[in-house]
């Protein structure tokens, strides 16, 4: 029904008149002009605010193009999990995706910089890195690798959760299984605290967790709630070990098909619809919170990090010399 009433508001029916010369003859001629219609692969719900986000995106593309643009979210990893994704992104598959940049790291290795552990002070800090010229810079910089970057959304800070036991340190994870993602960086940050680092797609996680062959994850507050995982693995330790950012990328070959003008309308709306995903963000990480301590969740609050951030040493130390520069560089942004 949707579907339909977005095609038929997508044409643009231009009627006009004909008067044959010298005739009284009228003639109605009825042109169609299509939209383009261009798919957007998202790993959440319909009702999360990222998705939210990517779909305030699509409505400001279709506004400011008069409909000539539509772009169709496609929520619940319905066009595949994010690895896949990206790699249809890349060979114009799929002509946008939201991602987090943990498995787009894998594509295009600097990006590792932007997830280190404990790298922002604040959300605030990760913002004006992002919205600065790093986040310009990075984004620009996915050119080569066949992907158009376009804008980022909030990711929260990422904490373990678990189905065995309590976490106070880093010493408790010892012996867990942890699911990361699809990430070389994600793997050595579990492996630092001591825990077994097991990478899998996140629509595997909750069925990996209930049948134990993992025993923990890590996410933000509206993740750990959104997929049910607080049913399976009830203890959430606050550690906020990472940021890491959501960037919105577009497939190269798609964008080219488009003018100059529409590239430019399209890199906007995404940027203009970063306040909004924002504002839900905040809004959901409050309802998840509550979700889950009422559902019974054990929740472990953090006072000291120093031993955290201690382990993770060895981590920065790994990284080549062009992350390590630009980790240095995002330190220094106030
Ligand atoms: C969520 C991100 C999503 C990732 C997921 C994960 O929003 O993009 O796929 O984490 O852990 O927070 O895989």
């Amino acid at each position: 029904m949707k579907k339909w009433f977005l095609i038929l508001a997508g044409f643009a029916l231009v009627t006009s008149m004909t008067f044959a010369s010298g005739s009284q003859d009228q003639k109605t001629v009825v042109q169609e002009v299509k939209p383009l219609v261009l798919r957007l692969a998202e790993t959440h719900p319909a009702d999360y605010p990222t998705t939210k986000g990517d779909m305030k995106f699509a409505e400001l593309v279709k506004e400011r193009t008069n409909g000539r643009i539509i772009i169709e979210v496609y929520p619940s990893s319905q066009l595949g999990q994010e690895k896949a994704v990206i790699e249809q992104v890349q060979f114009g598959a799929i002509d946008f995706t939201r991602v987090s940049v943990s498995p787009l790291a894998s594509f295009v290795p600097v990006f590792n910089a932007l997830q280190m552990p404990y790298l922002y002070r604040s959300e605030e800090h990760m913002w004006n890195v992002l919205l600065g010229p790093i986040g310009k810079e990075l984004l620009a910089s996915l050119e080569p690798s066949g992907f158009i970057g376009i804008g980022w959304f909030e990711p929260g800070a990422r904490n373990f959760y678990n189905s065995k036991r309590p976490v106070y340190k880093p010493e408790d994870l010892a012996g867990l299984k942890i699911r990361v993602q699809e990430s070389e960086l994600m793997v050595g940050l579990v492996q630092a605290l001591g825990a077994v680092a097991t990478p899998m797609p996140y629509g595997e996680v909750y069925s990996g967790l209930q049948t134990g062959v993992i025993d923990g994850a890590e996410n933000n507050w509206p993740s750990y709630e959104s997929t049910s995982h607080y049913e399976v693995a009830k203890y959430y330790t606050l550690d906020e070990h990472t940021r890491v950012p959501e960037i919105i990328i577009a497939s190269k070959i798609s964008m080219q098909k488009l003018s100059k003008a529409d590239q430019e309308i399209i890199k906007q709306a995404a940027l203009d619809a970063i306040p909004y995903q924002r504002q839900l963000w905040k809004e959901r990480e409050k309802t998840s919170e509550a979700k889950v301590r009422a559902a019974g969740s054990v929740i472990i609050e953090i006072t000291d990090k120093t031993p955290w951030q201690q382990r993770m040493k060895v981590l920065y130390a790994k990284q080549p010399e062009n992350v390590q520069a630009l980790i240095k560089r995002i330190q220094e942004v106030k």
